[in-house]
């Protein structure tokens, strides 16, 4: 593992700013010995036990930097695969800063972002799919998002890619059996038993396409956007669910003219609220850029919250329109007399000062972007790169099961099995190319 990374990386692992503790982090073949170098305690990092802390100094030129617990993580056992150590010092940004240096004096060089998880990675402690967890965990706002980011973490989708990549290898080998030994009359499993088993990788593939919407809630929450005629109550009902008064609210109708954008965790579920320009005729330049940016929010949403003022005549728009989006018709100022125009609708009624039927909303908010649902024992749920690659790797199953359906020479089949292997691979980074790698531990912060 050494002979893969002949240098020893260091970084600060925590984030900048003053804090009790912070943490210098070194991987390499010389992380000890450069420990070494610069701590001084009962005994030197060579003499410490693996995976056991201890008090000392580090210093400089006979100068002490700090008082630090150090530990080390002898390879293999460590986060990267490699002899790691970990100098817990005092969070203060200069001292910190002198530790770090401090190392790289002392023989290491200065870790790039996300570099230690890529040797992670590199050296087979993780899988692509657990490397990209570590992000999402760090990111995760709410219990949901840590928990799937966990479950990922864990390996659950790793090892159902595990499980379609050994299907596939399987159905491959039997085809490609026969190529090889056309003579010895081994007879090409193309029939029912093949396409079976065909479909059922393909189903596989689908389940787990269909956490793709879901992986995005996860990582980046629900669009929800606040939708409707101008003075409807649009921005009360952002502020109600916020909880704190947010965006400016009157009687005066355009008070709204730029889209507004909040997050809010509504039992683990984060809602981007987005409380939008009301819509009404107007020639005016600004007011009309607003009405542009809400119709573009609107194309984004996952979920509308339309809104009319139960007072009022009712808008000719105010209908759900079925299946062209996600929509929740709502009727506001309910404490008001009610237009006689909603005398047959099913609307919900709330009023945002008053504080009726809230708690329905938030309910009905849940249900509509299918929260329950996410109560299942797993939470596994892909991200747009995995999506990208089970998207090709479907099309390469299609394409041997229309080759199937053609009586097409096994060759050709074989051929998209392999395409499709090779995609599924590509989400736990078995076939990963340079550029795959590159692009997604740049996203990493430095010491992860
Ligand atoms: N009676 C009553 N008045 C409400 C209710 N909700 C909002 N209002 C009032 O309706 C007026 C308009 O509220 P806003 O929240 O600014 O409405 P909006 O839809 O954001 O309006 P624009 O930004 O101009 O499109 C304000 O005077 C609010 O106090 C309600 O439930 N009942
Ligand atoms: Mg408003």
């Amino acid at each position: 593992m050494s002979e893969r990374f002949p240098d020893t990386i260091a970084a600060v692992s925590t984030p900048p700013g003053e804090g009790a503790i912070a943490l210098v982090r070194l991987a390499g073949p010389e992380a000890i010995a450069i420990a070494g170098r610069i701590f001084r305690g009962k005994k030197t990092p060579n003499e410490i036990p693996s995976h056991t802390q201890h008090f000392g100094e580090i210093f400089e030129d006979e100068r002490v930097l700090d008082q630090v617990m150090l530990s080390v993580h002898r390879a293999p056992a460590s986060y990267t695969g490699e002899d790691v150590v970990e100098i817990s010092c005092h969070g203060g940004v200069l001292v910190t800063a002198r530790v770090w240096e401090a190392c790289l004096r002392a023989g290491a060089r200065a870790a790039r972002g996300g570099e230690f998880t890529e040797r992670a990675f590199l050296n087979g402690k993780l899988d692509l799919t657990q490397a990209e967890a570590v992000i999402d965990l760090i990111r995760a706002q709410t219990d949901l998002a840590l928990r799937s980011a966990n479950e990922q973490l864990a390996g659950r989708l790793g090892e159902r890619i595990t499980q379609l990549r050994a299907d596939l290898i399987a159905l491959v080998a039997n085809l490609e059996a026969y190529i090889d030994f056309p003579d010895e009359d081994i007879a090409p499993d193309v029939g029912d038993a093949f396409r079976a088993r065909l479909a059922g990788i393909r189903e596989k593939i689908e389940a787990l396409l269909a956490t793709a919407d879901q992986g995005r809630i996860f990582r980046e929450g629900v669009r929800v956007v606040i939708y409707g005629p101008t003075n409807a109550g649009k921005s009360s009902l952002l502020n109600r669910l916020l909880g704190f008064p947010r965006a400016i609210v009157s009687p005066t109708p355009g008070t709204t003219r730029d889209t507004i954008e909040e997050v809010v965790n509504l039992r683990g579920v984060a809602l981007r609220l987005t409380d939008t320009a009301g819509l009404r005729a107007s020639t005016d330049a600004v007011e009309q850029e607003g009405m542009a940016r809400t119709e573009r929010s609107l194309e984004n949403a996952d979920l509308v919250l339309h809104l009319a003022d139960a007072s009022e005549a009712r808008p000719e728009n105010f209908a759900a329109k079925d299946g062209e989006r996600a929509e929740l018709l709502l009727l506001n100022k309910s404490d008001l007399a009610e237009h006689a125009d909603w005398k047959e609708c099913d609307a919900l009624r709330i009023s945002c000062t008053a504080e009726n039927g809230l708690a329905g909303l938030e309910e009905k908010i849940l249900a509509r972007v299918g929260a329950q649902s996410w109560d299942g024992p797993s939470a596994v749920a892909i991200n747009l790169r995995h999506r990208d690659c089970l998207r090709r790797a479907l099309e390469a199953c299609d394409r041997a099961q229309a080759a199937v359906g053609q009586n097409l020479p096994s060759e050709l089949i074989a051929v998209d099995l392999r395409d499709a292997l090779q995609a599924v691979g590509e989400v736990v980074g078995q076939a990963g190319t340079e550029d795959i790698l590159d692009s997604l531990f740049a996203t990493f912060c430095i010491g992860k």
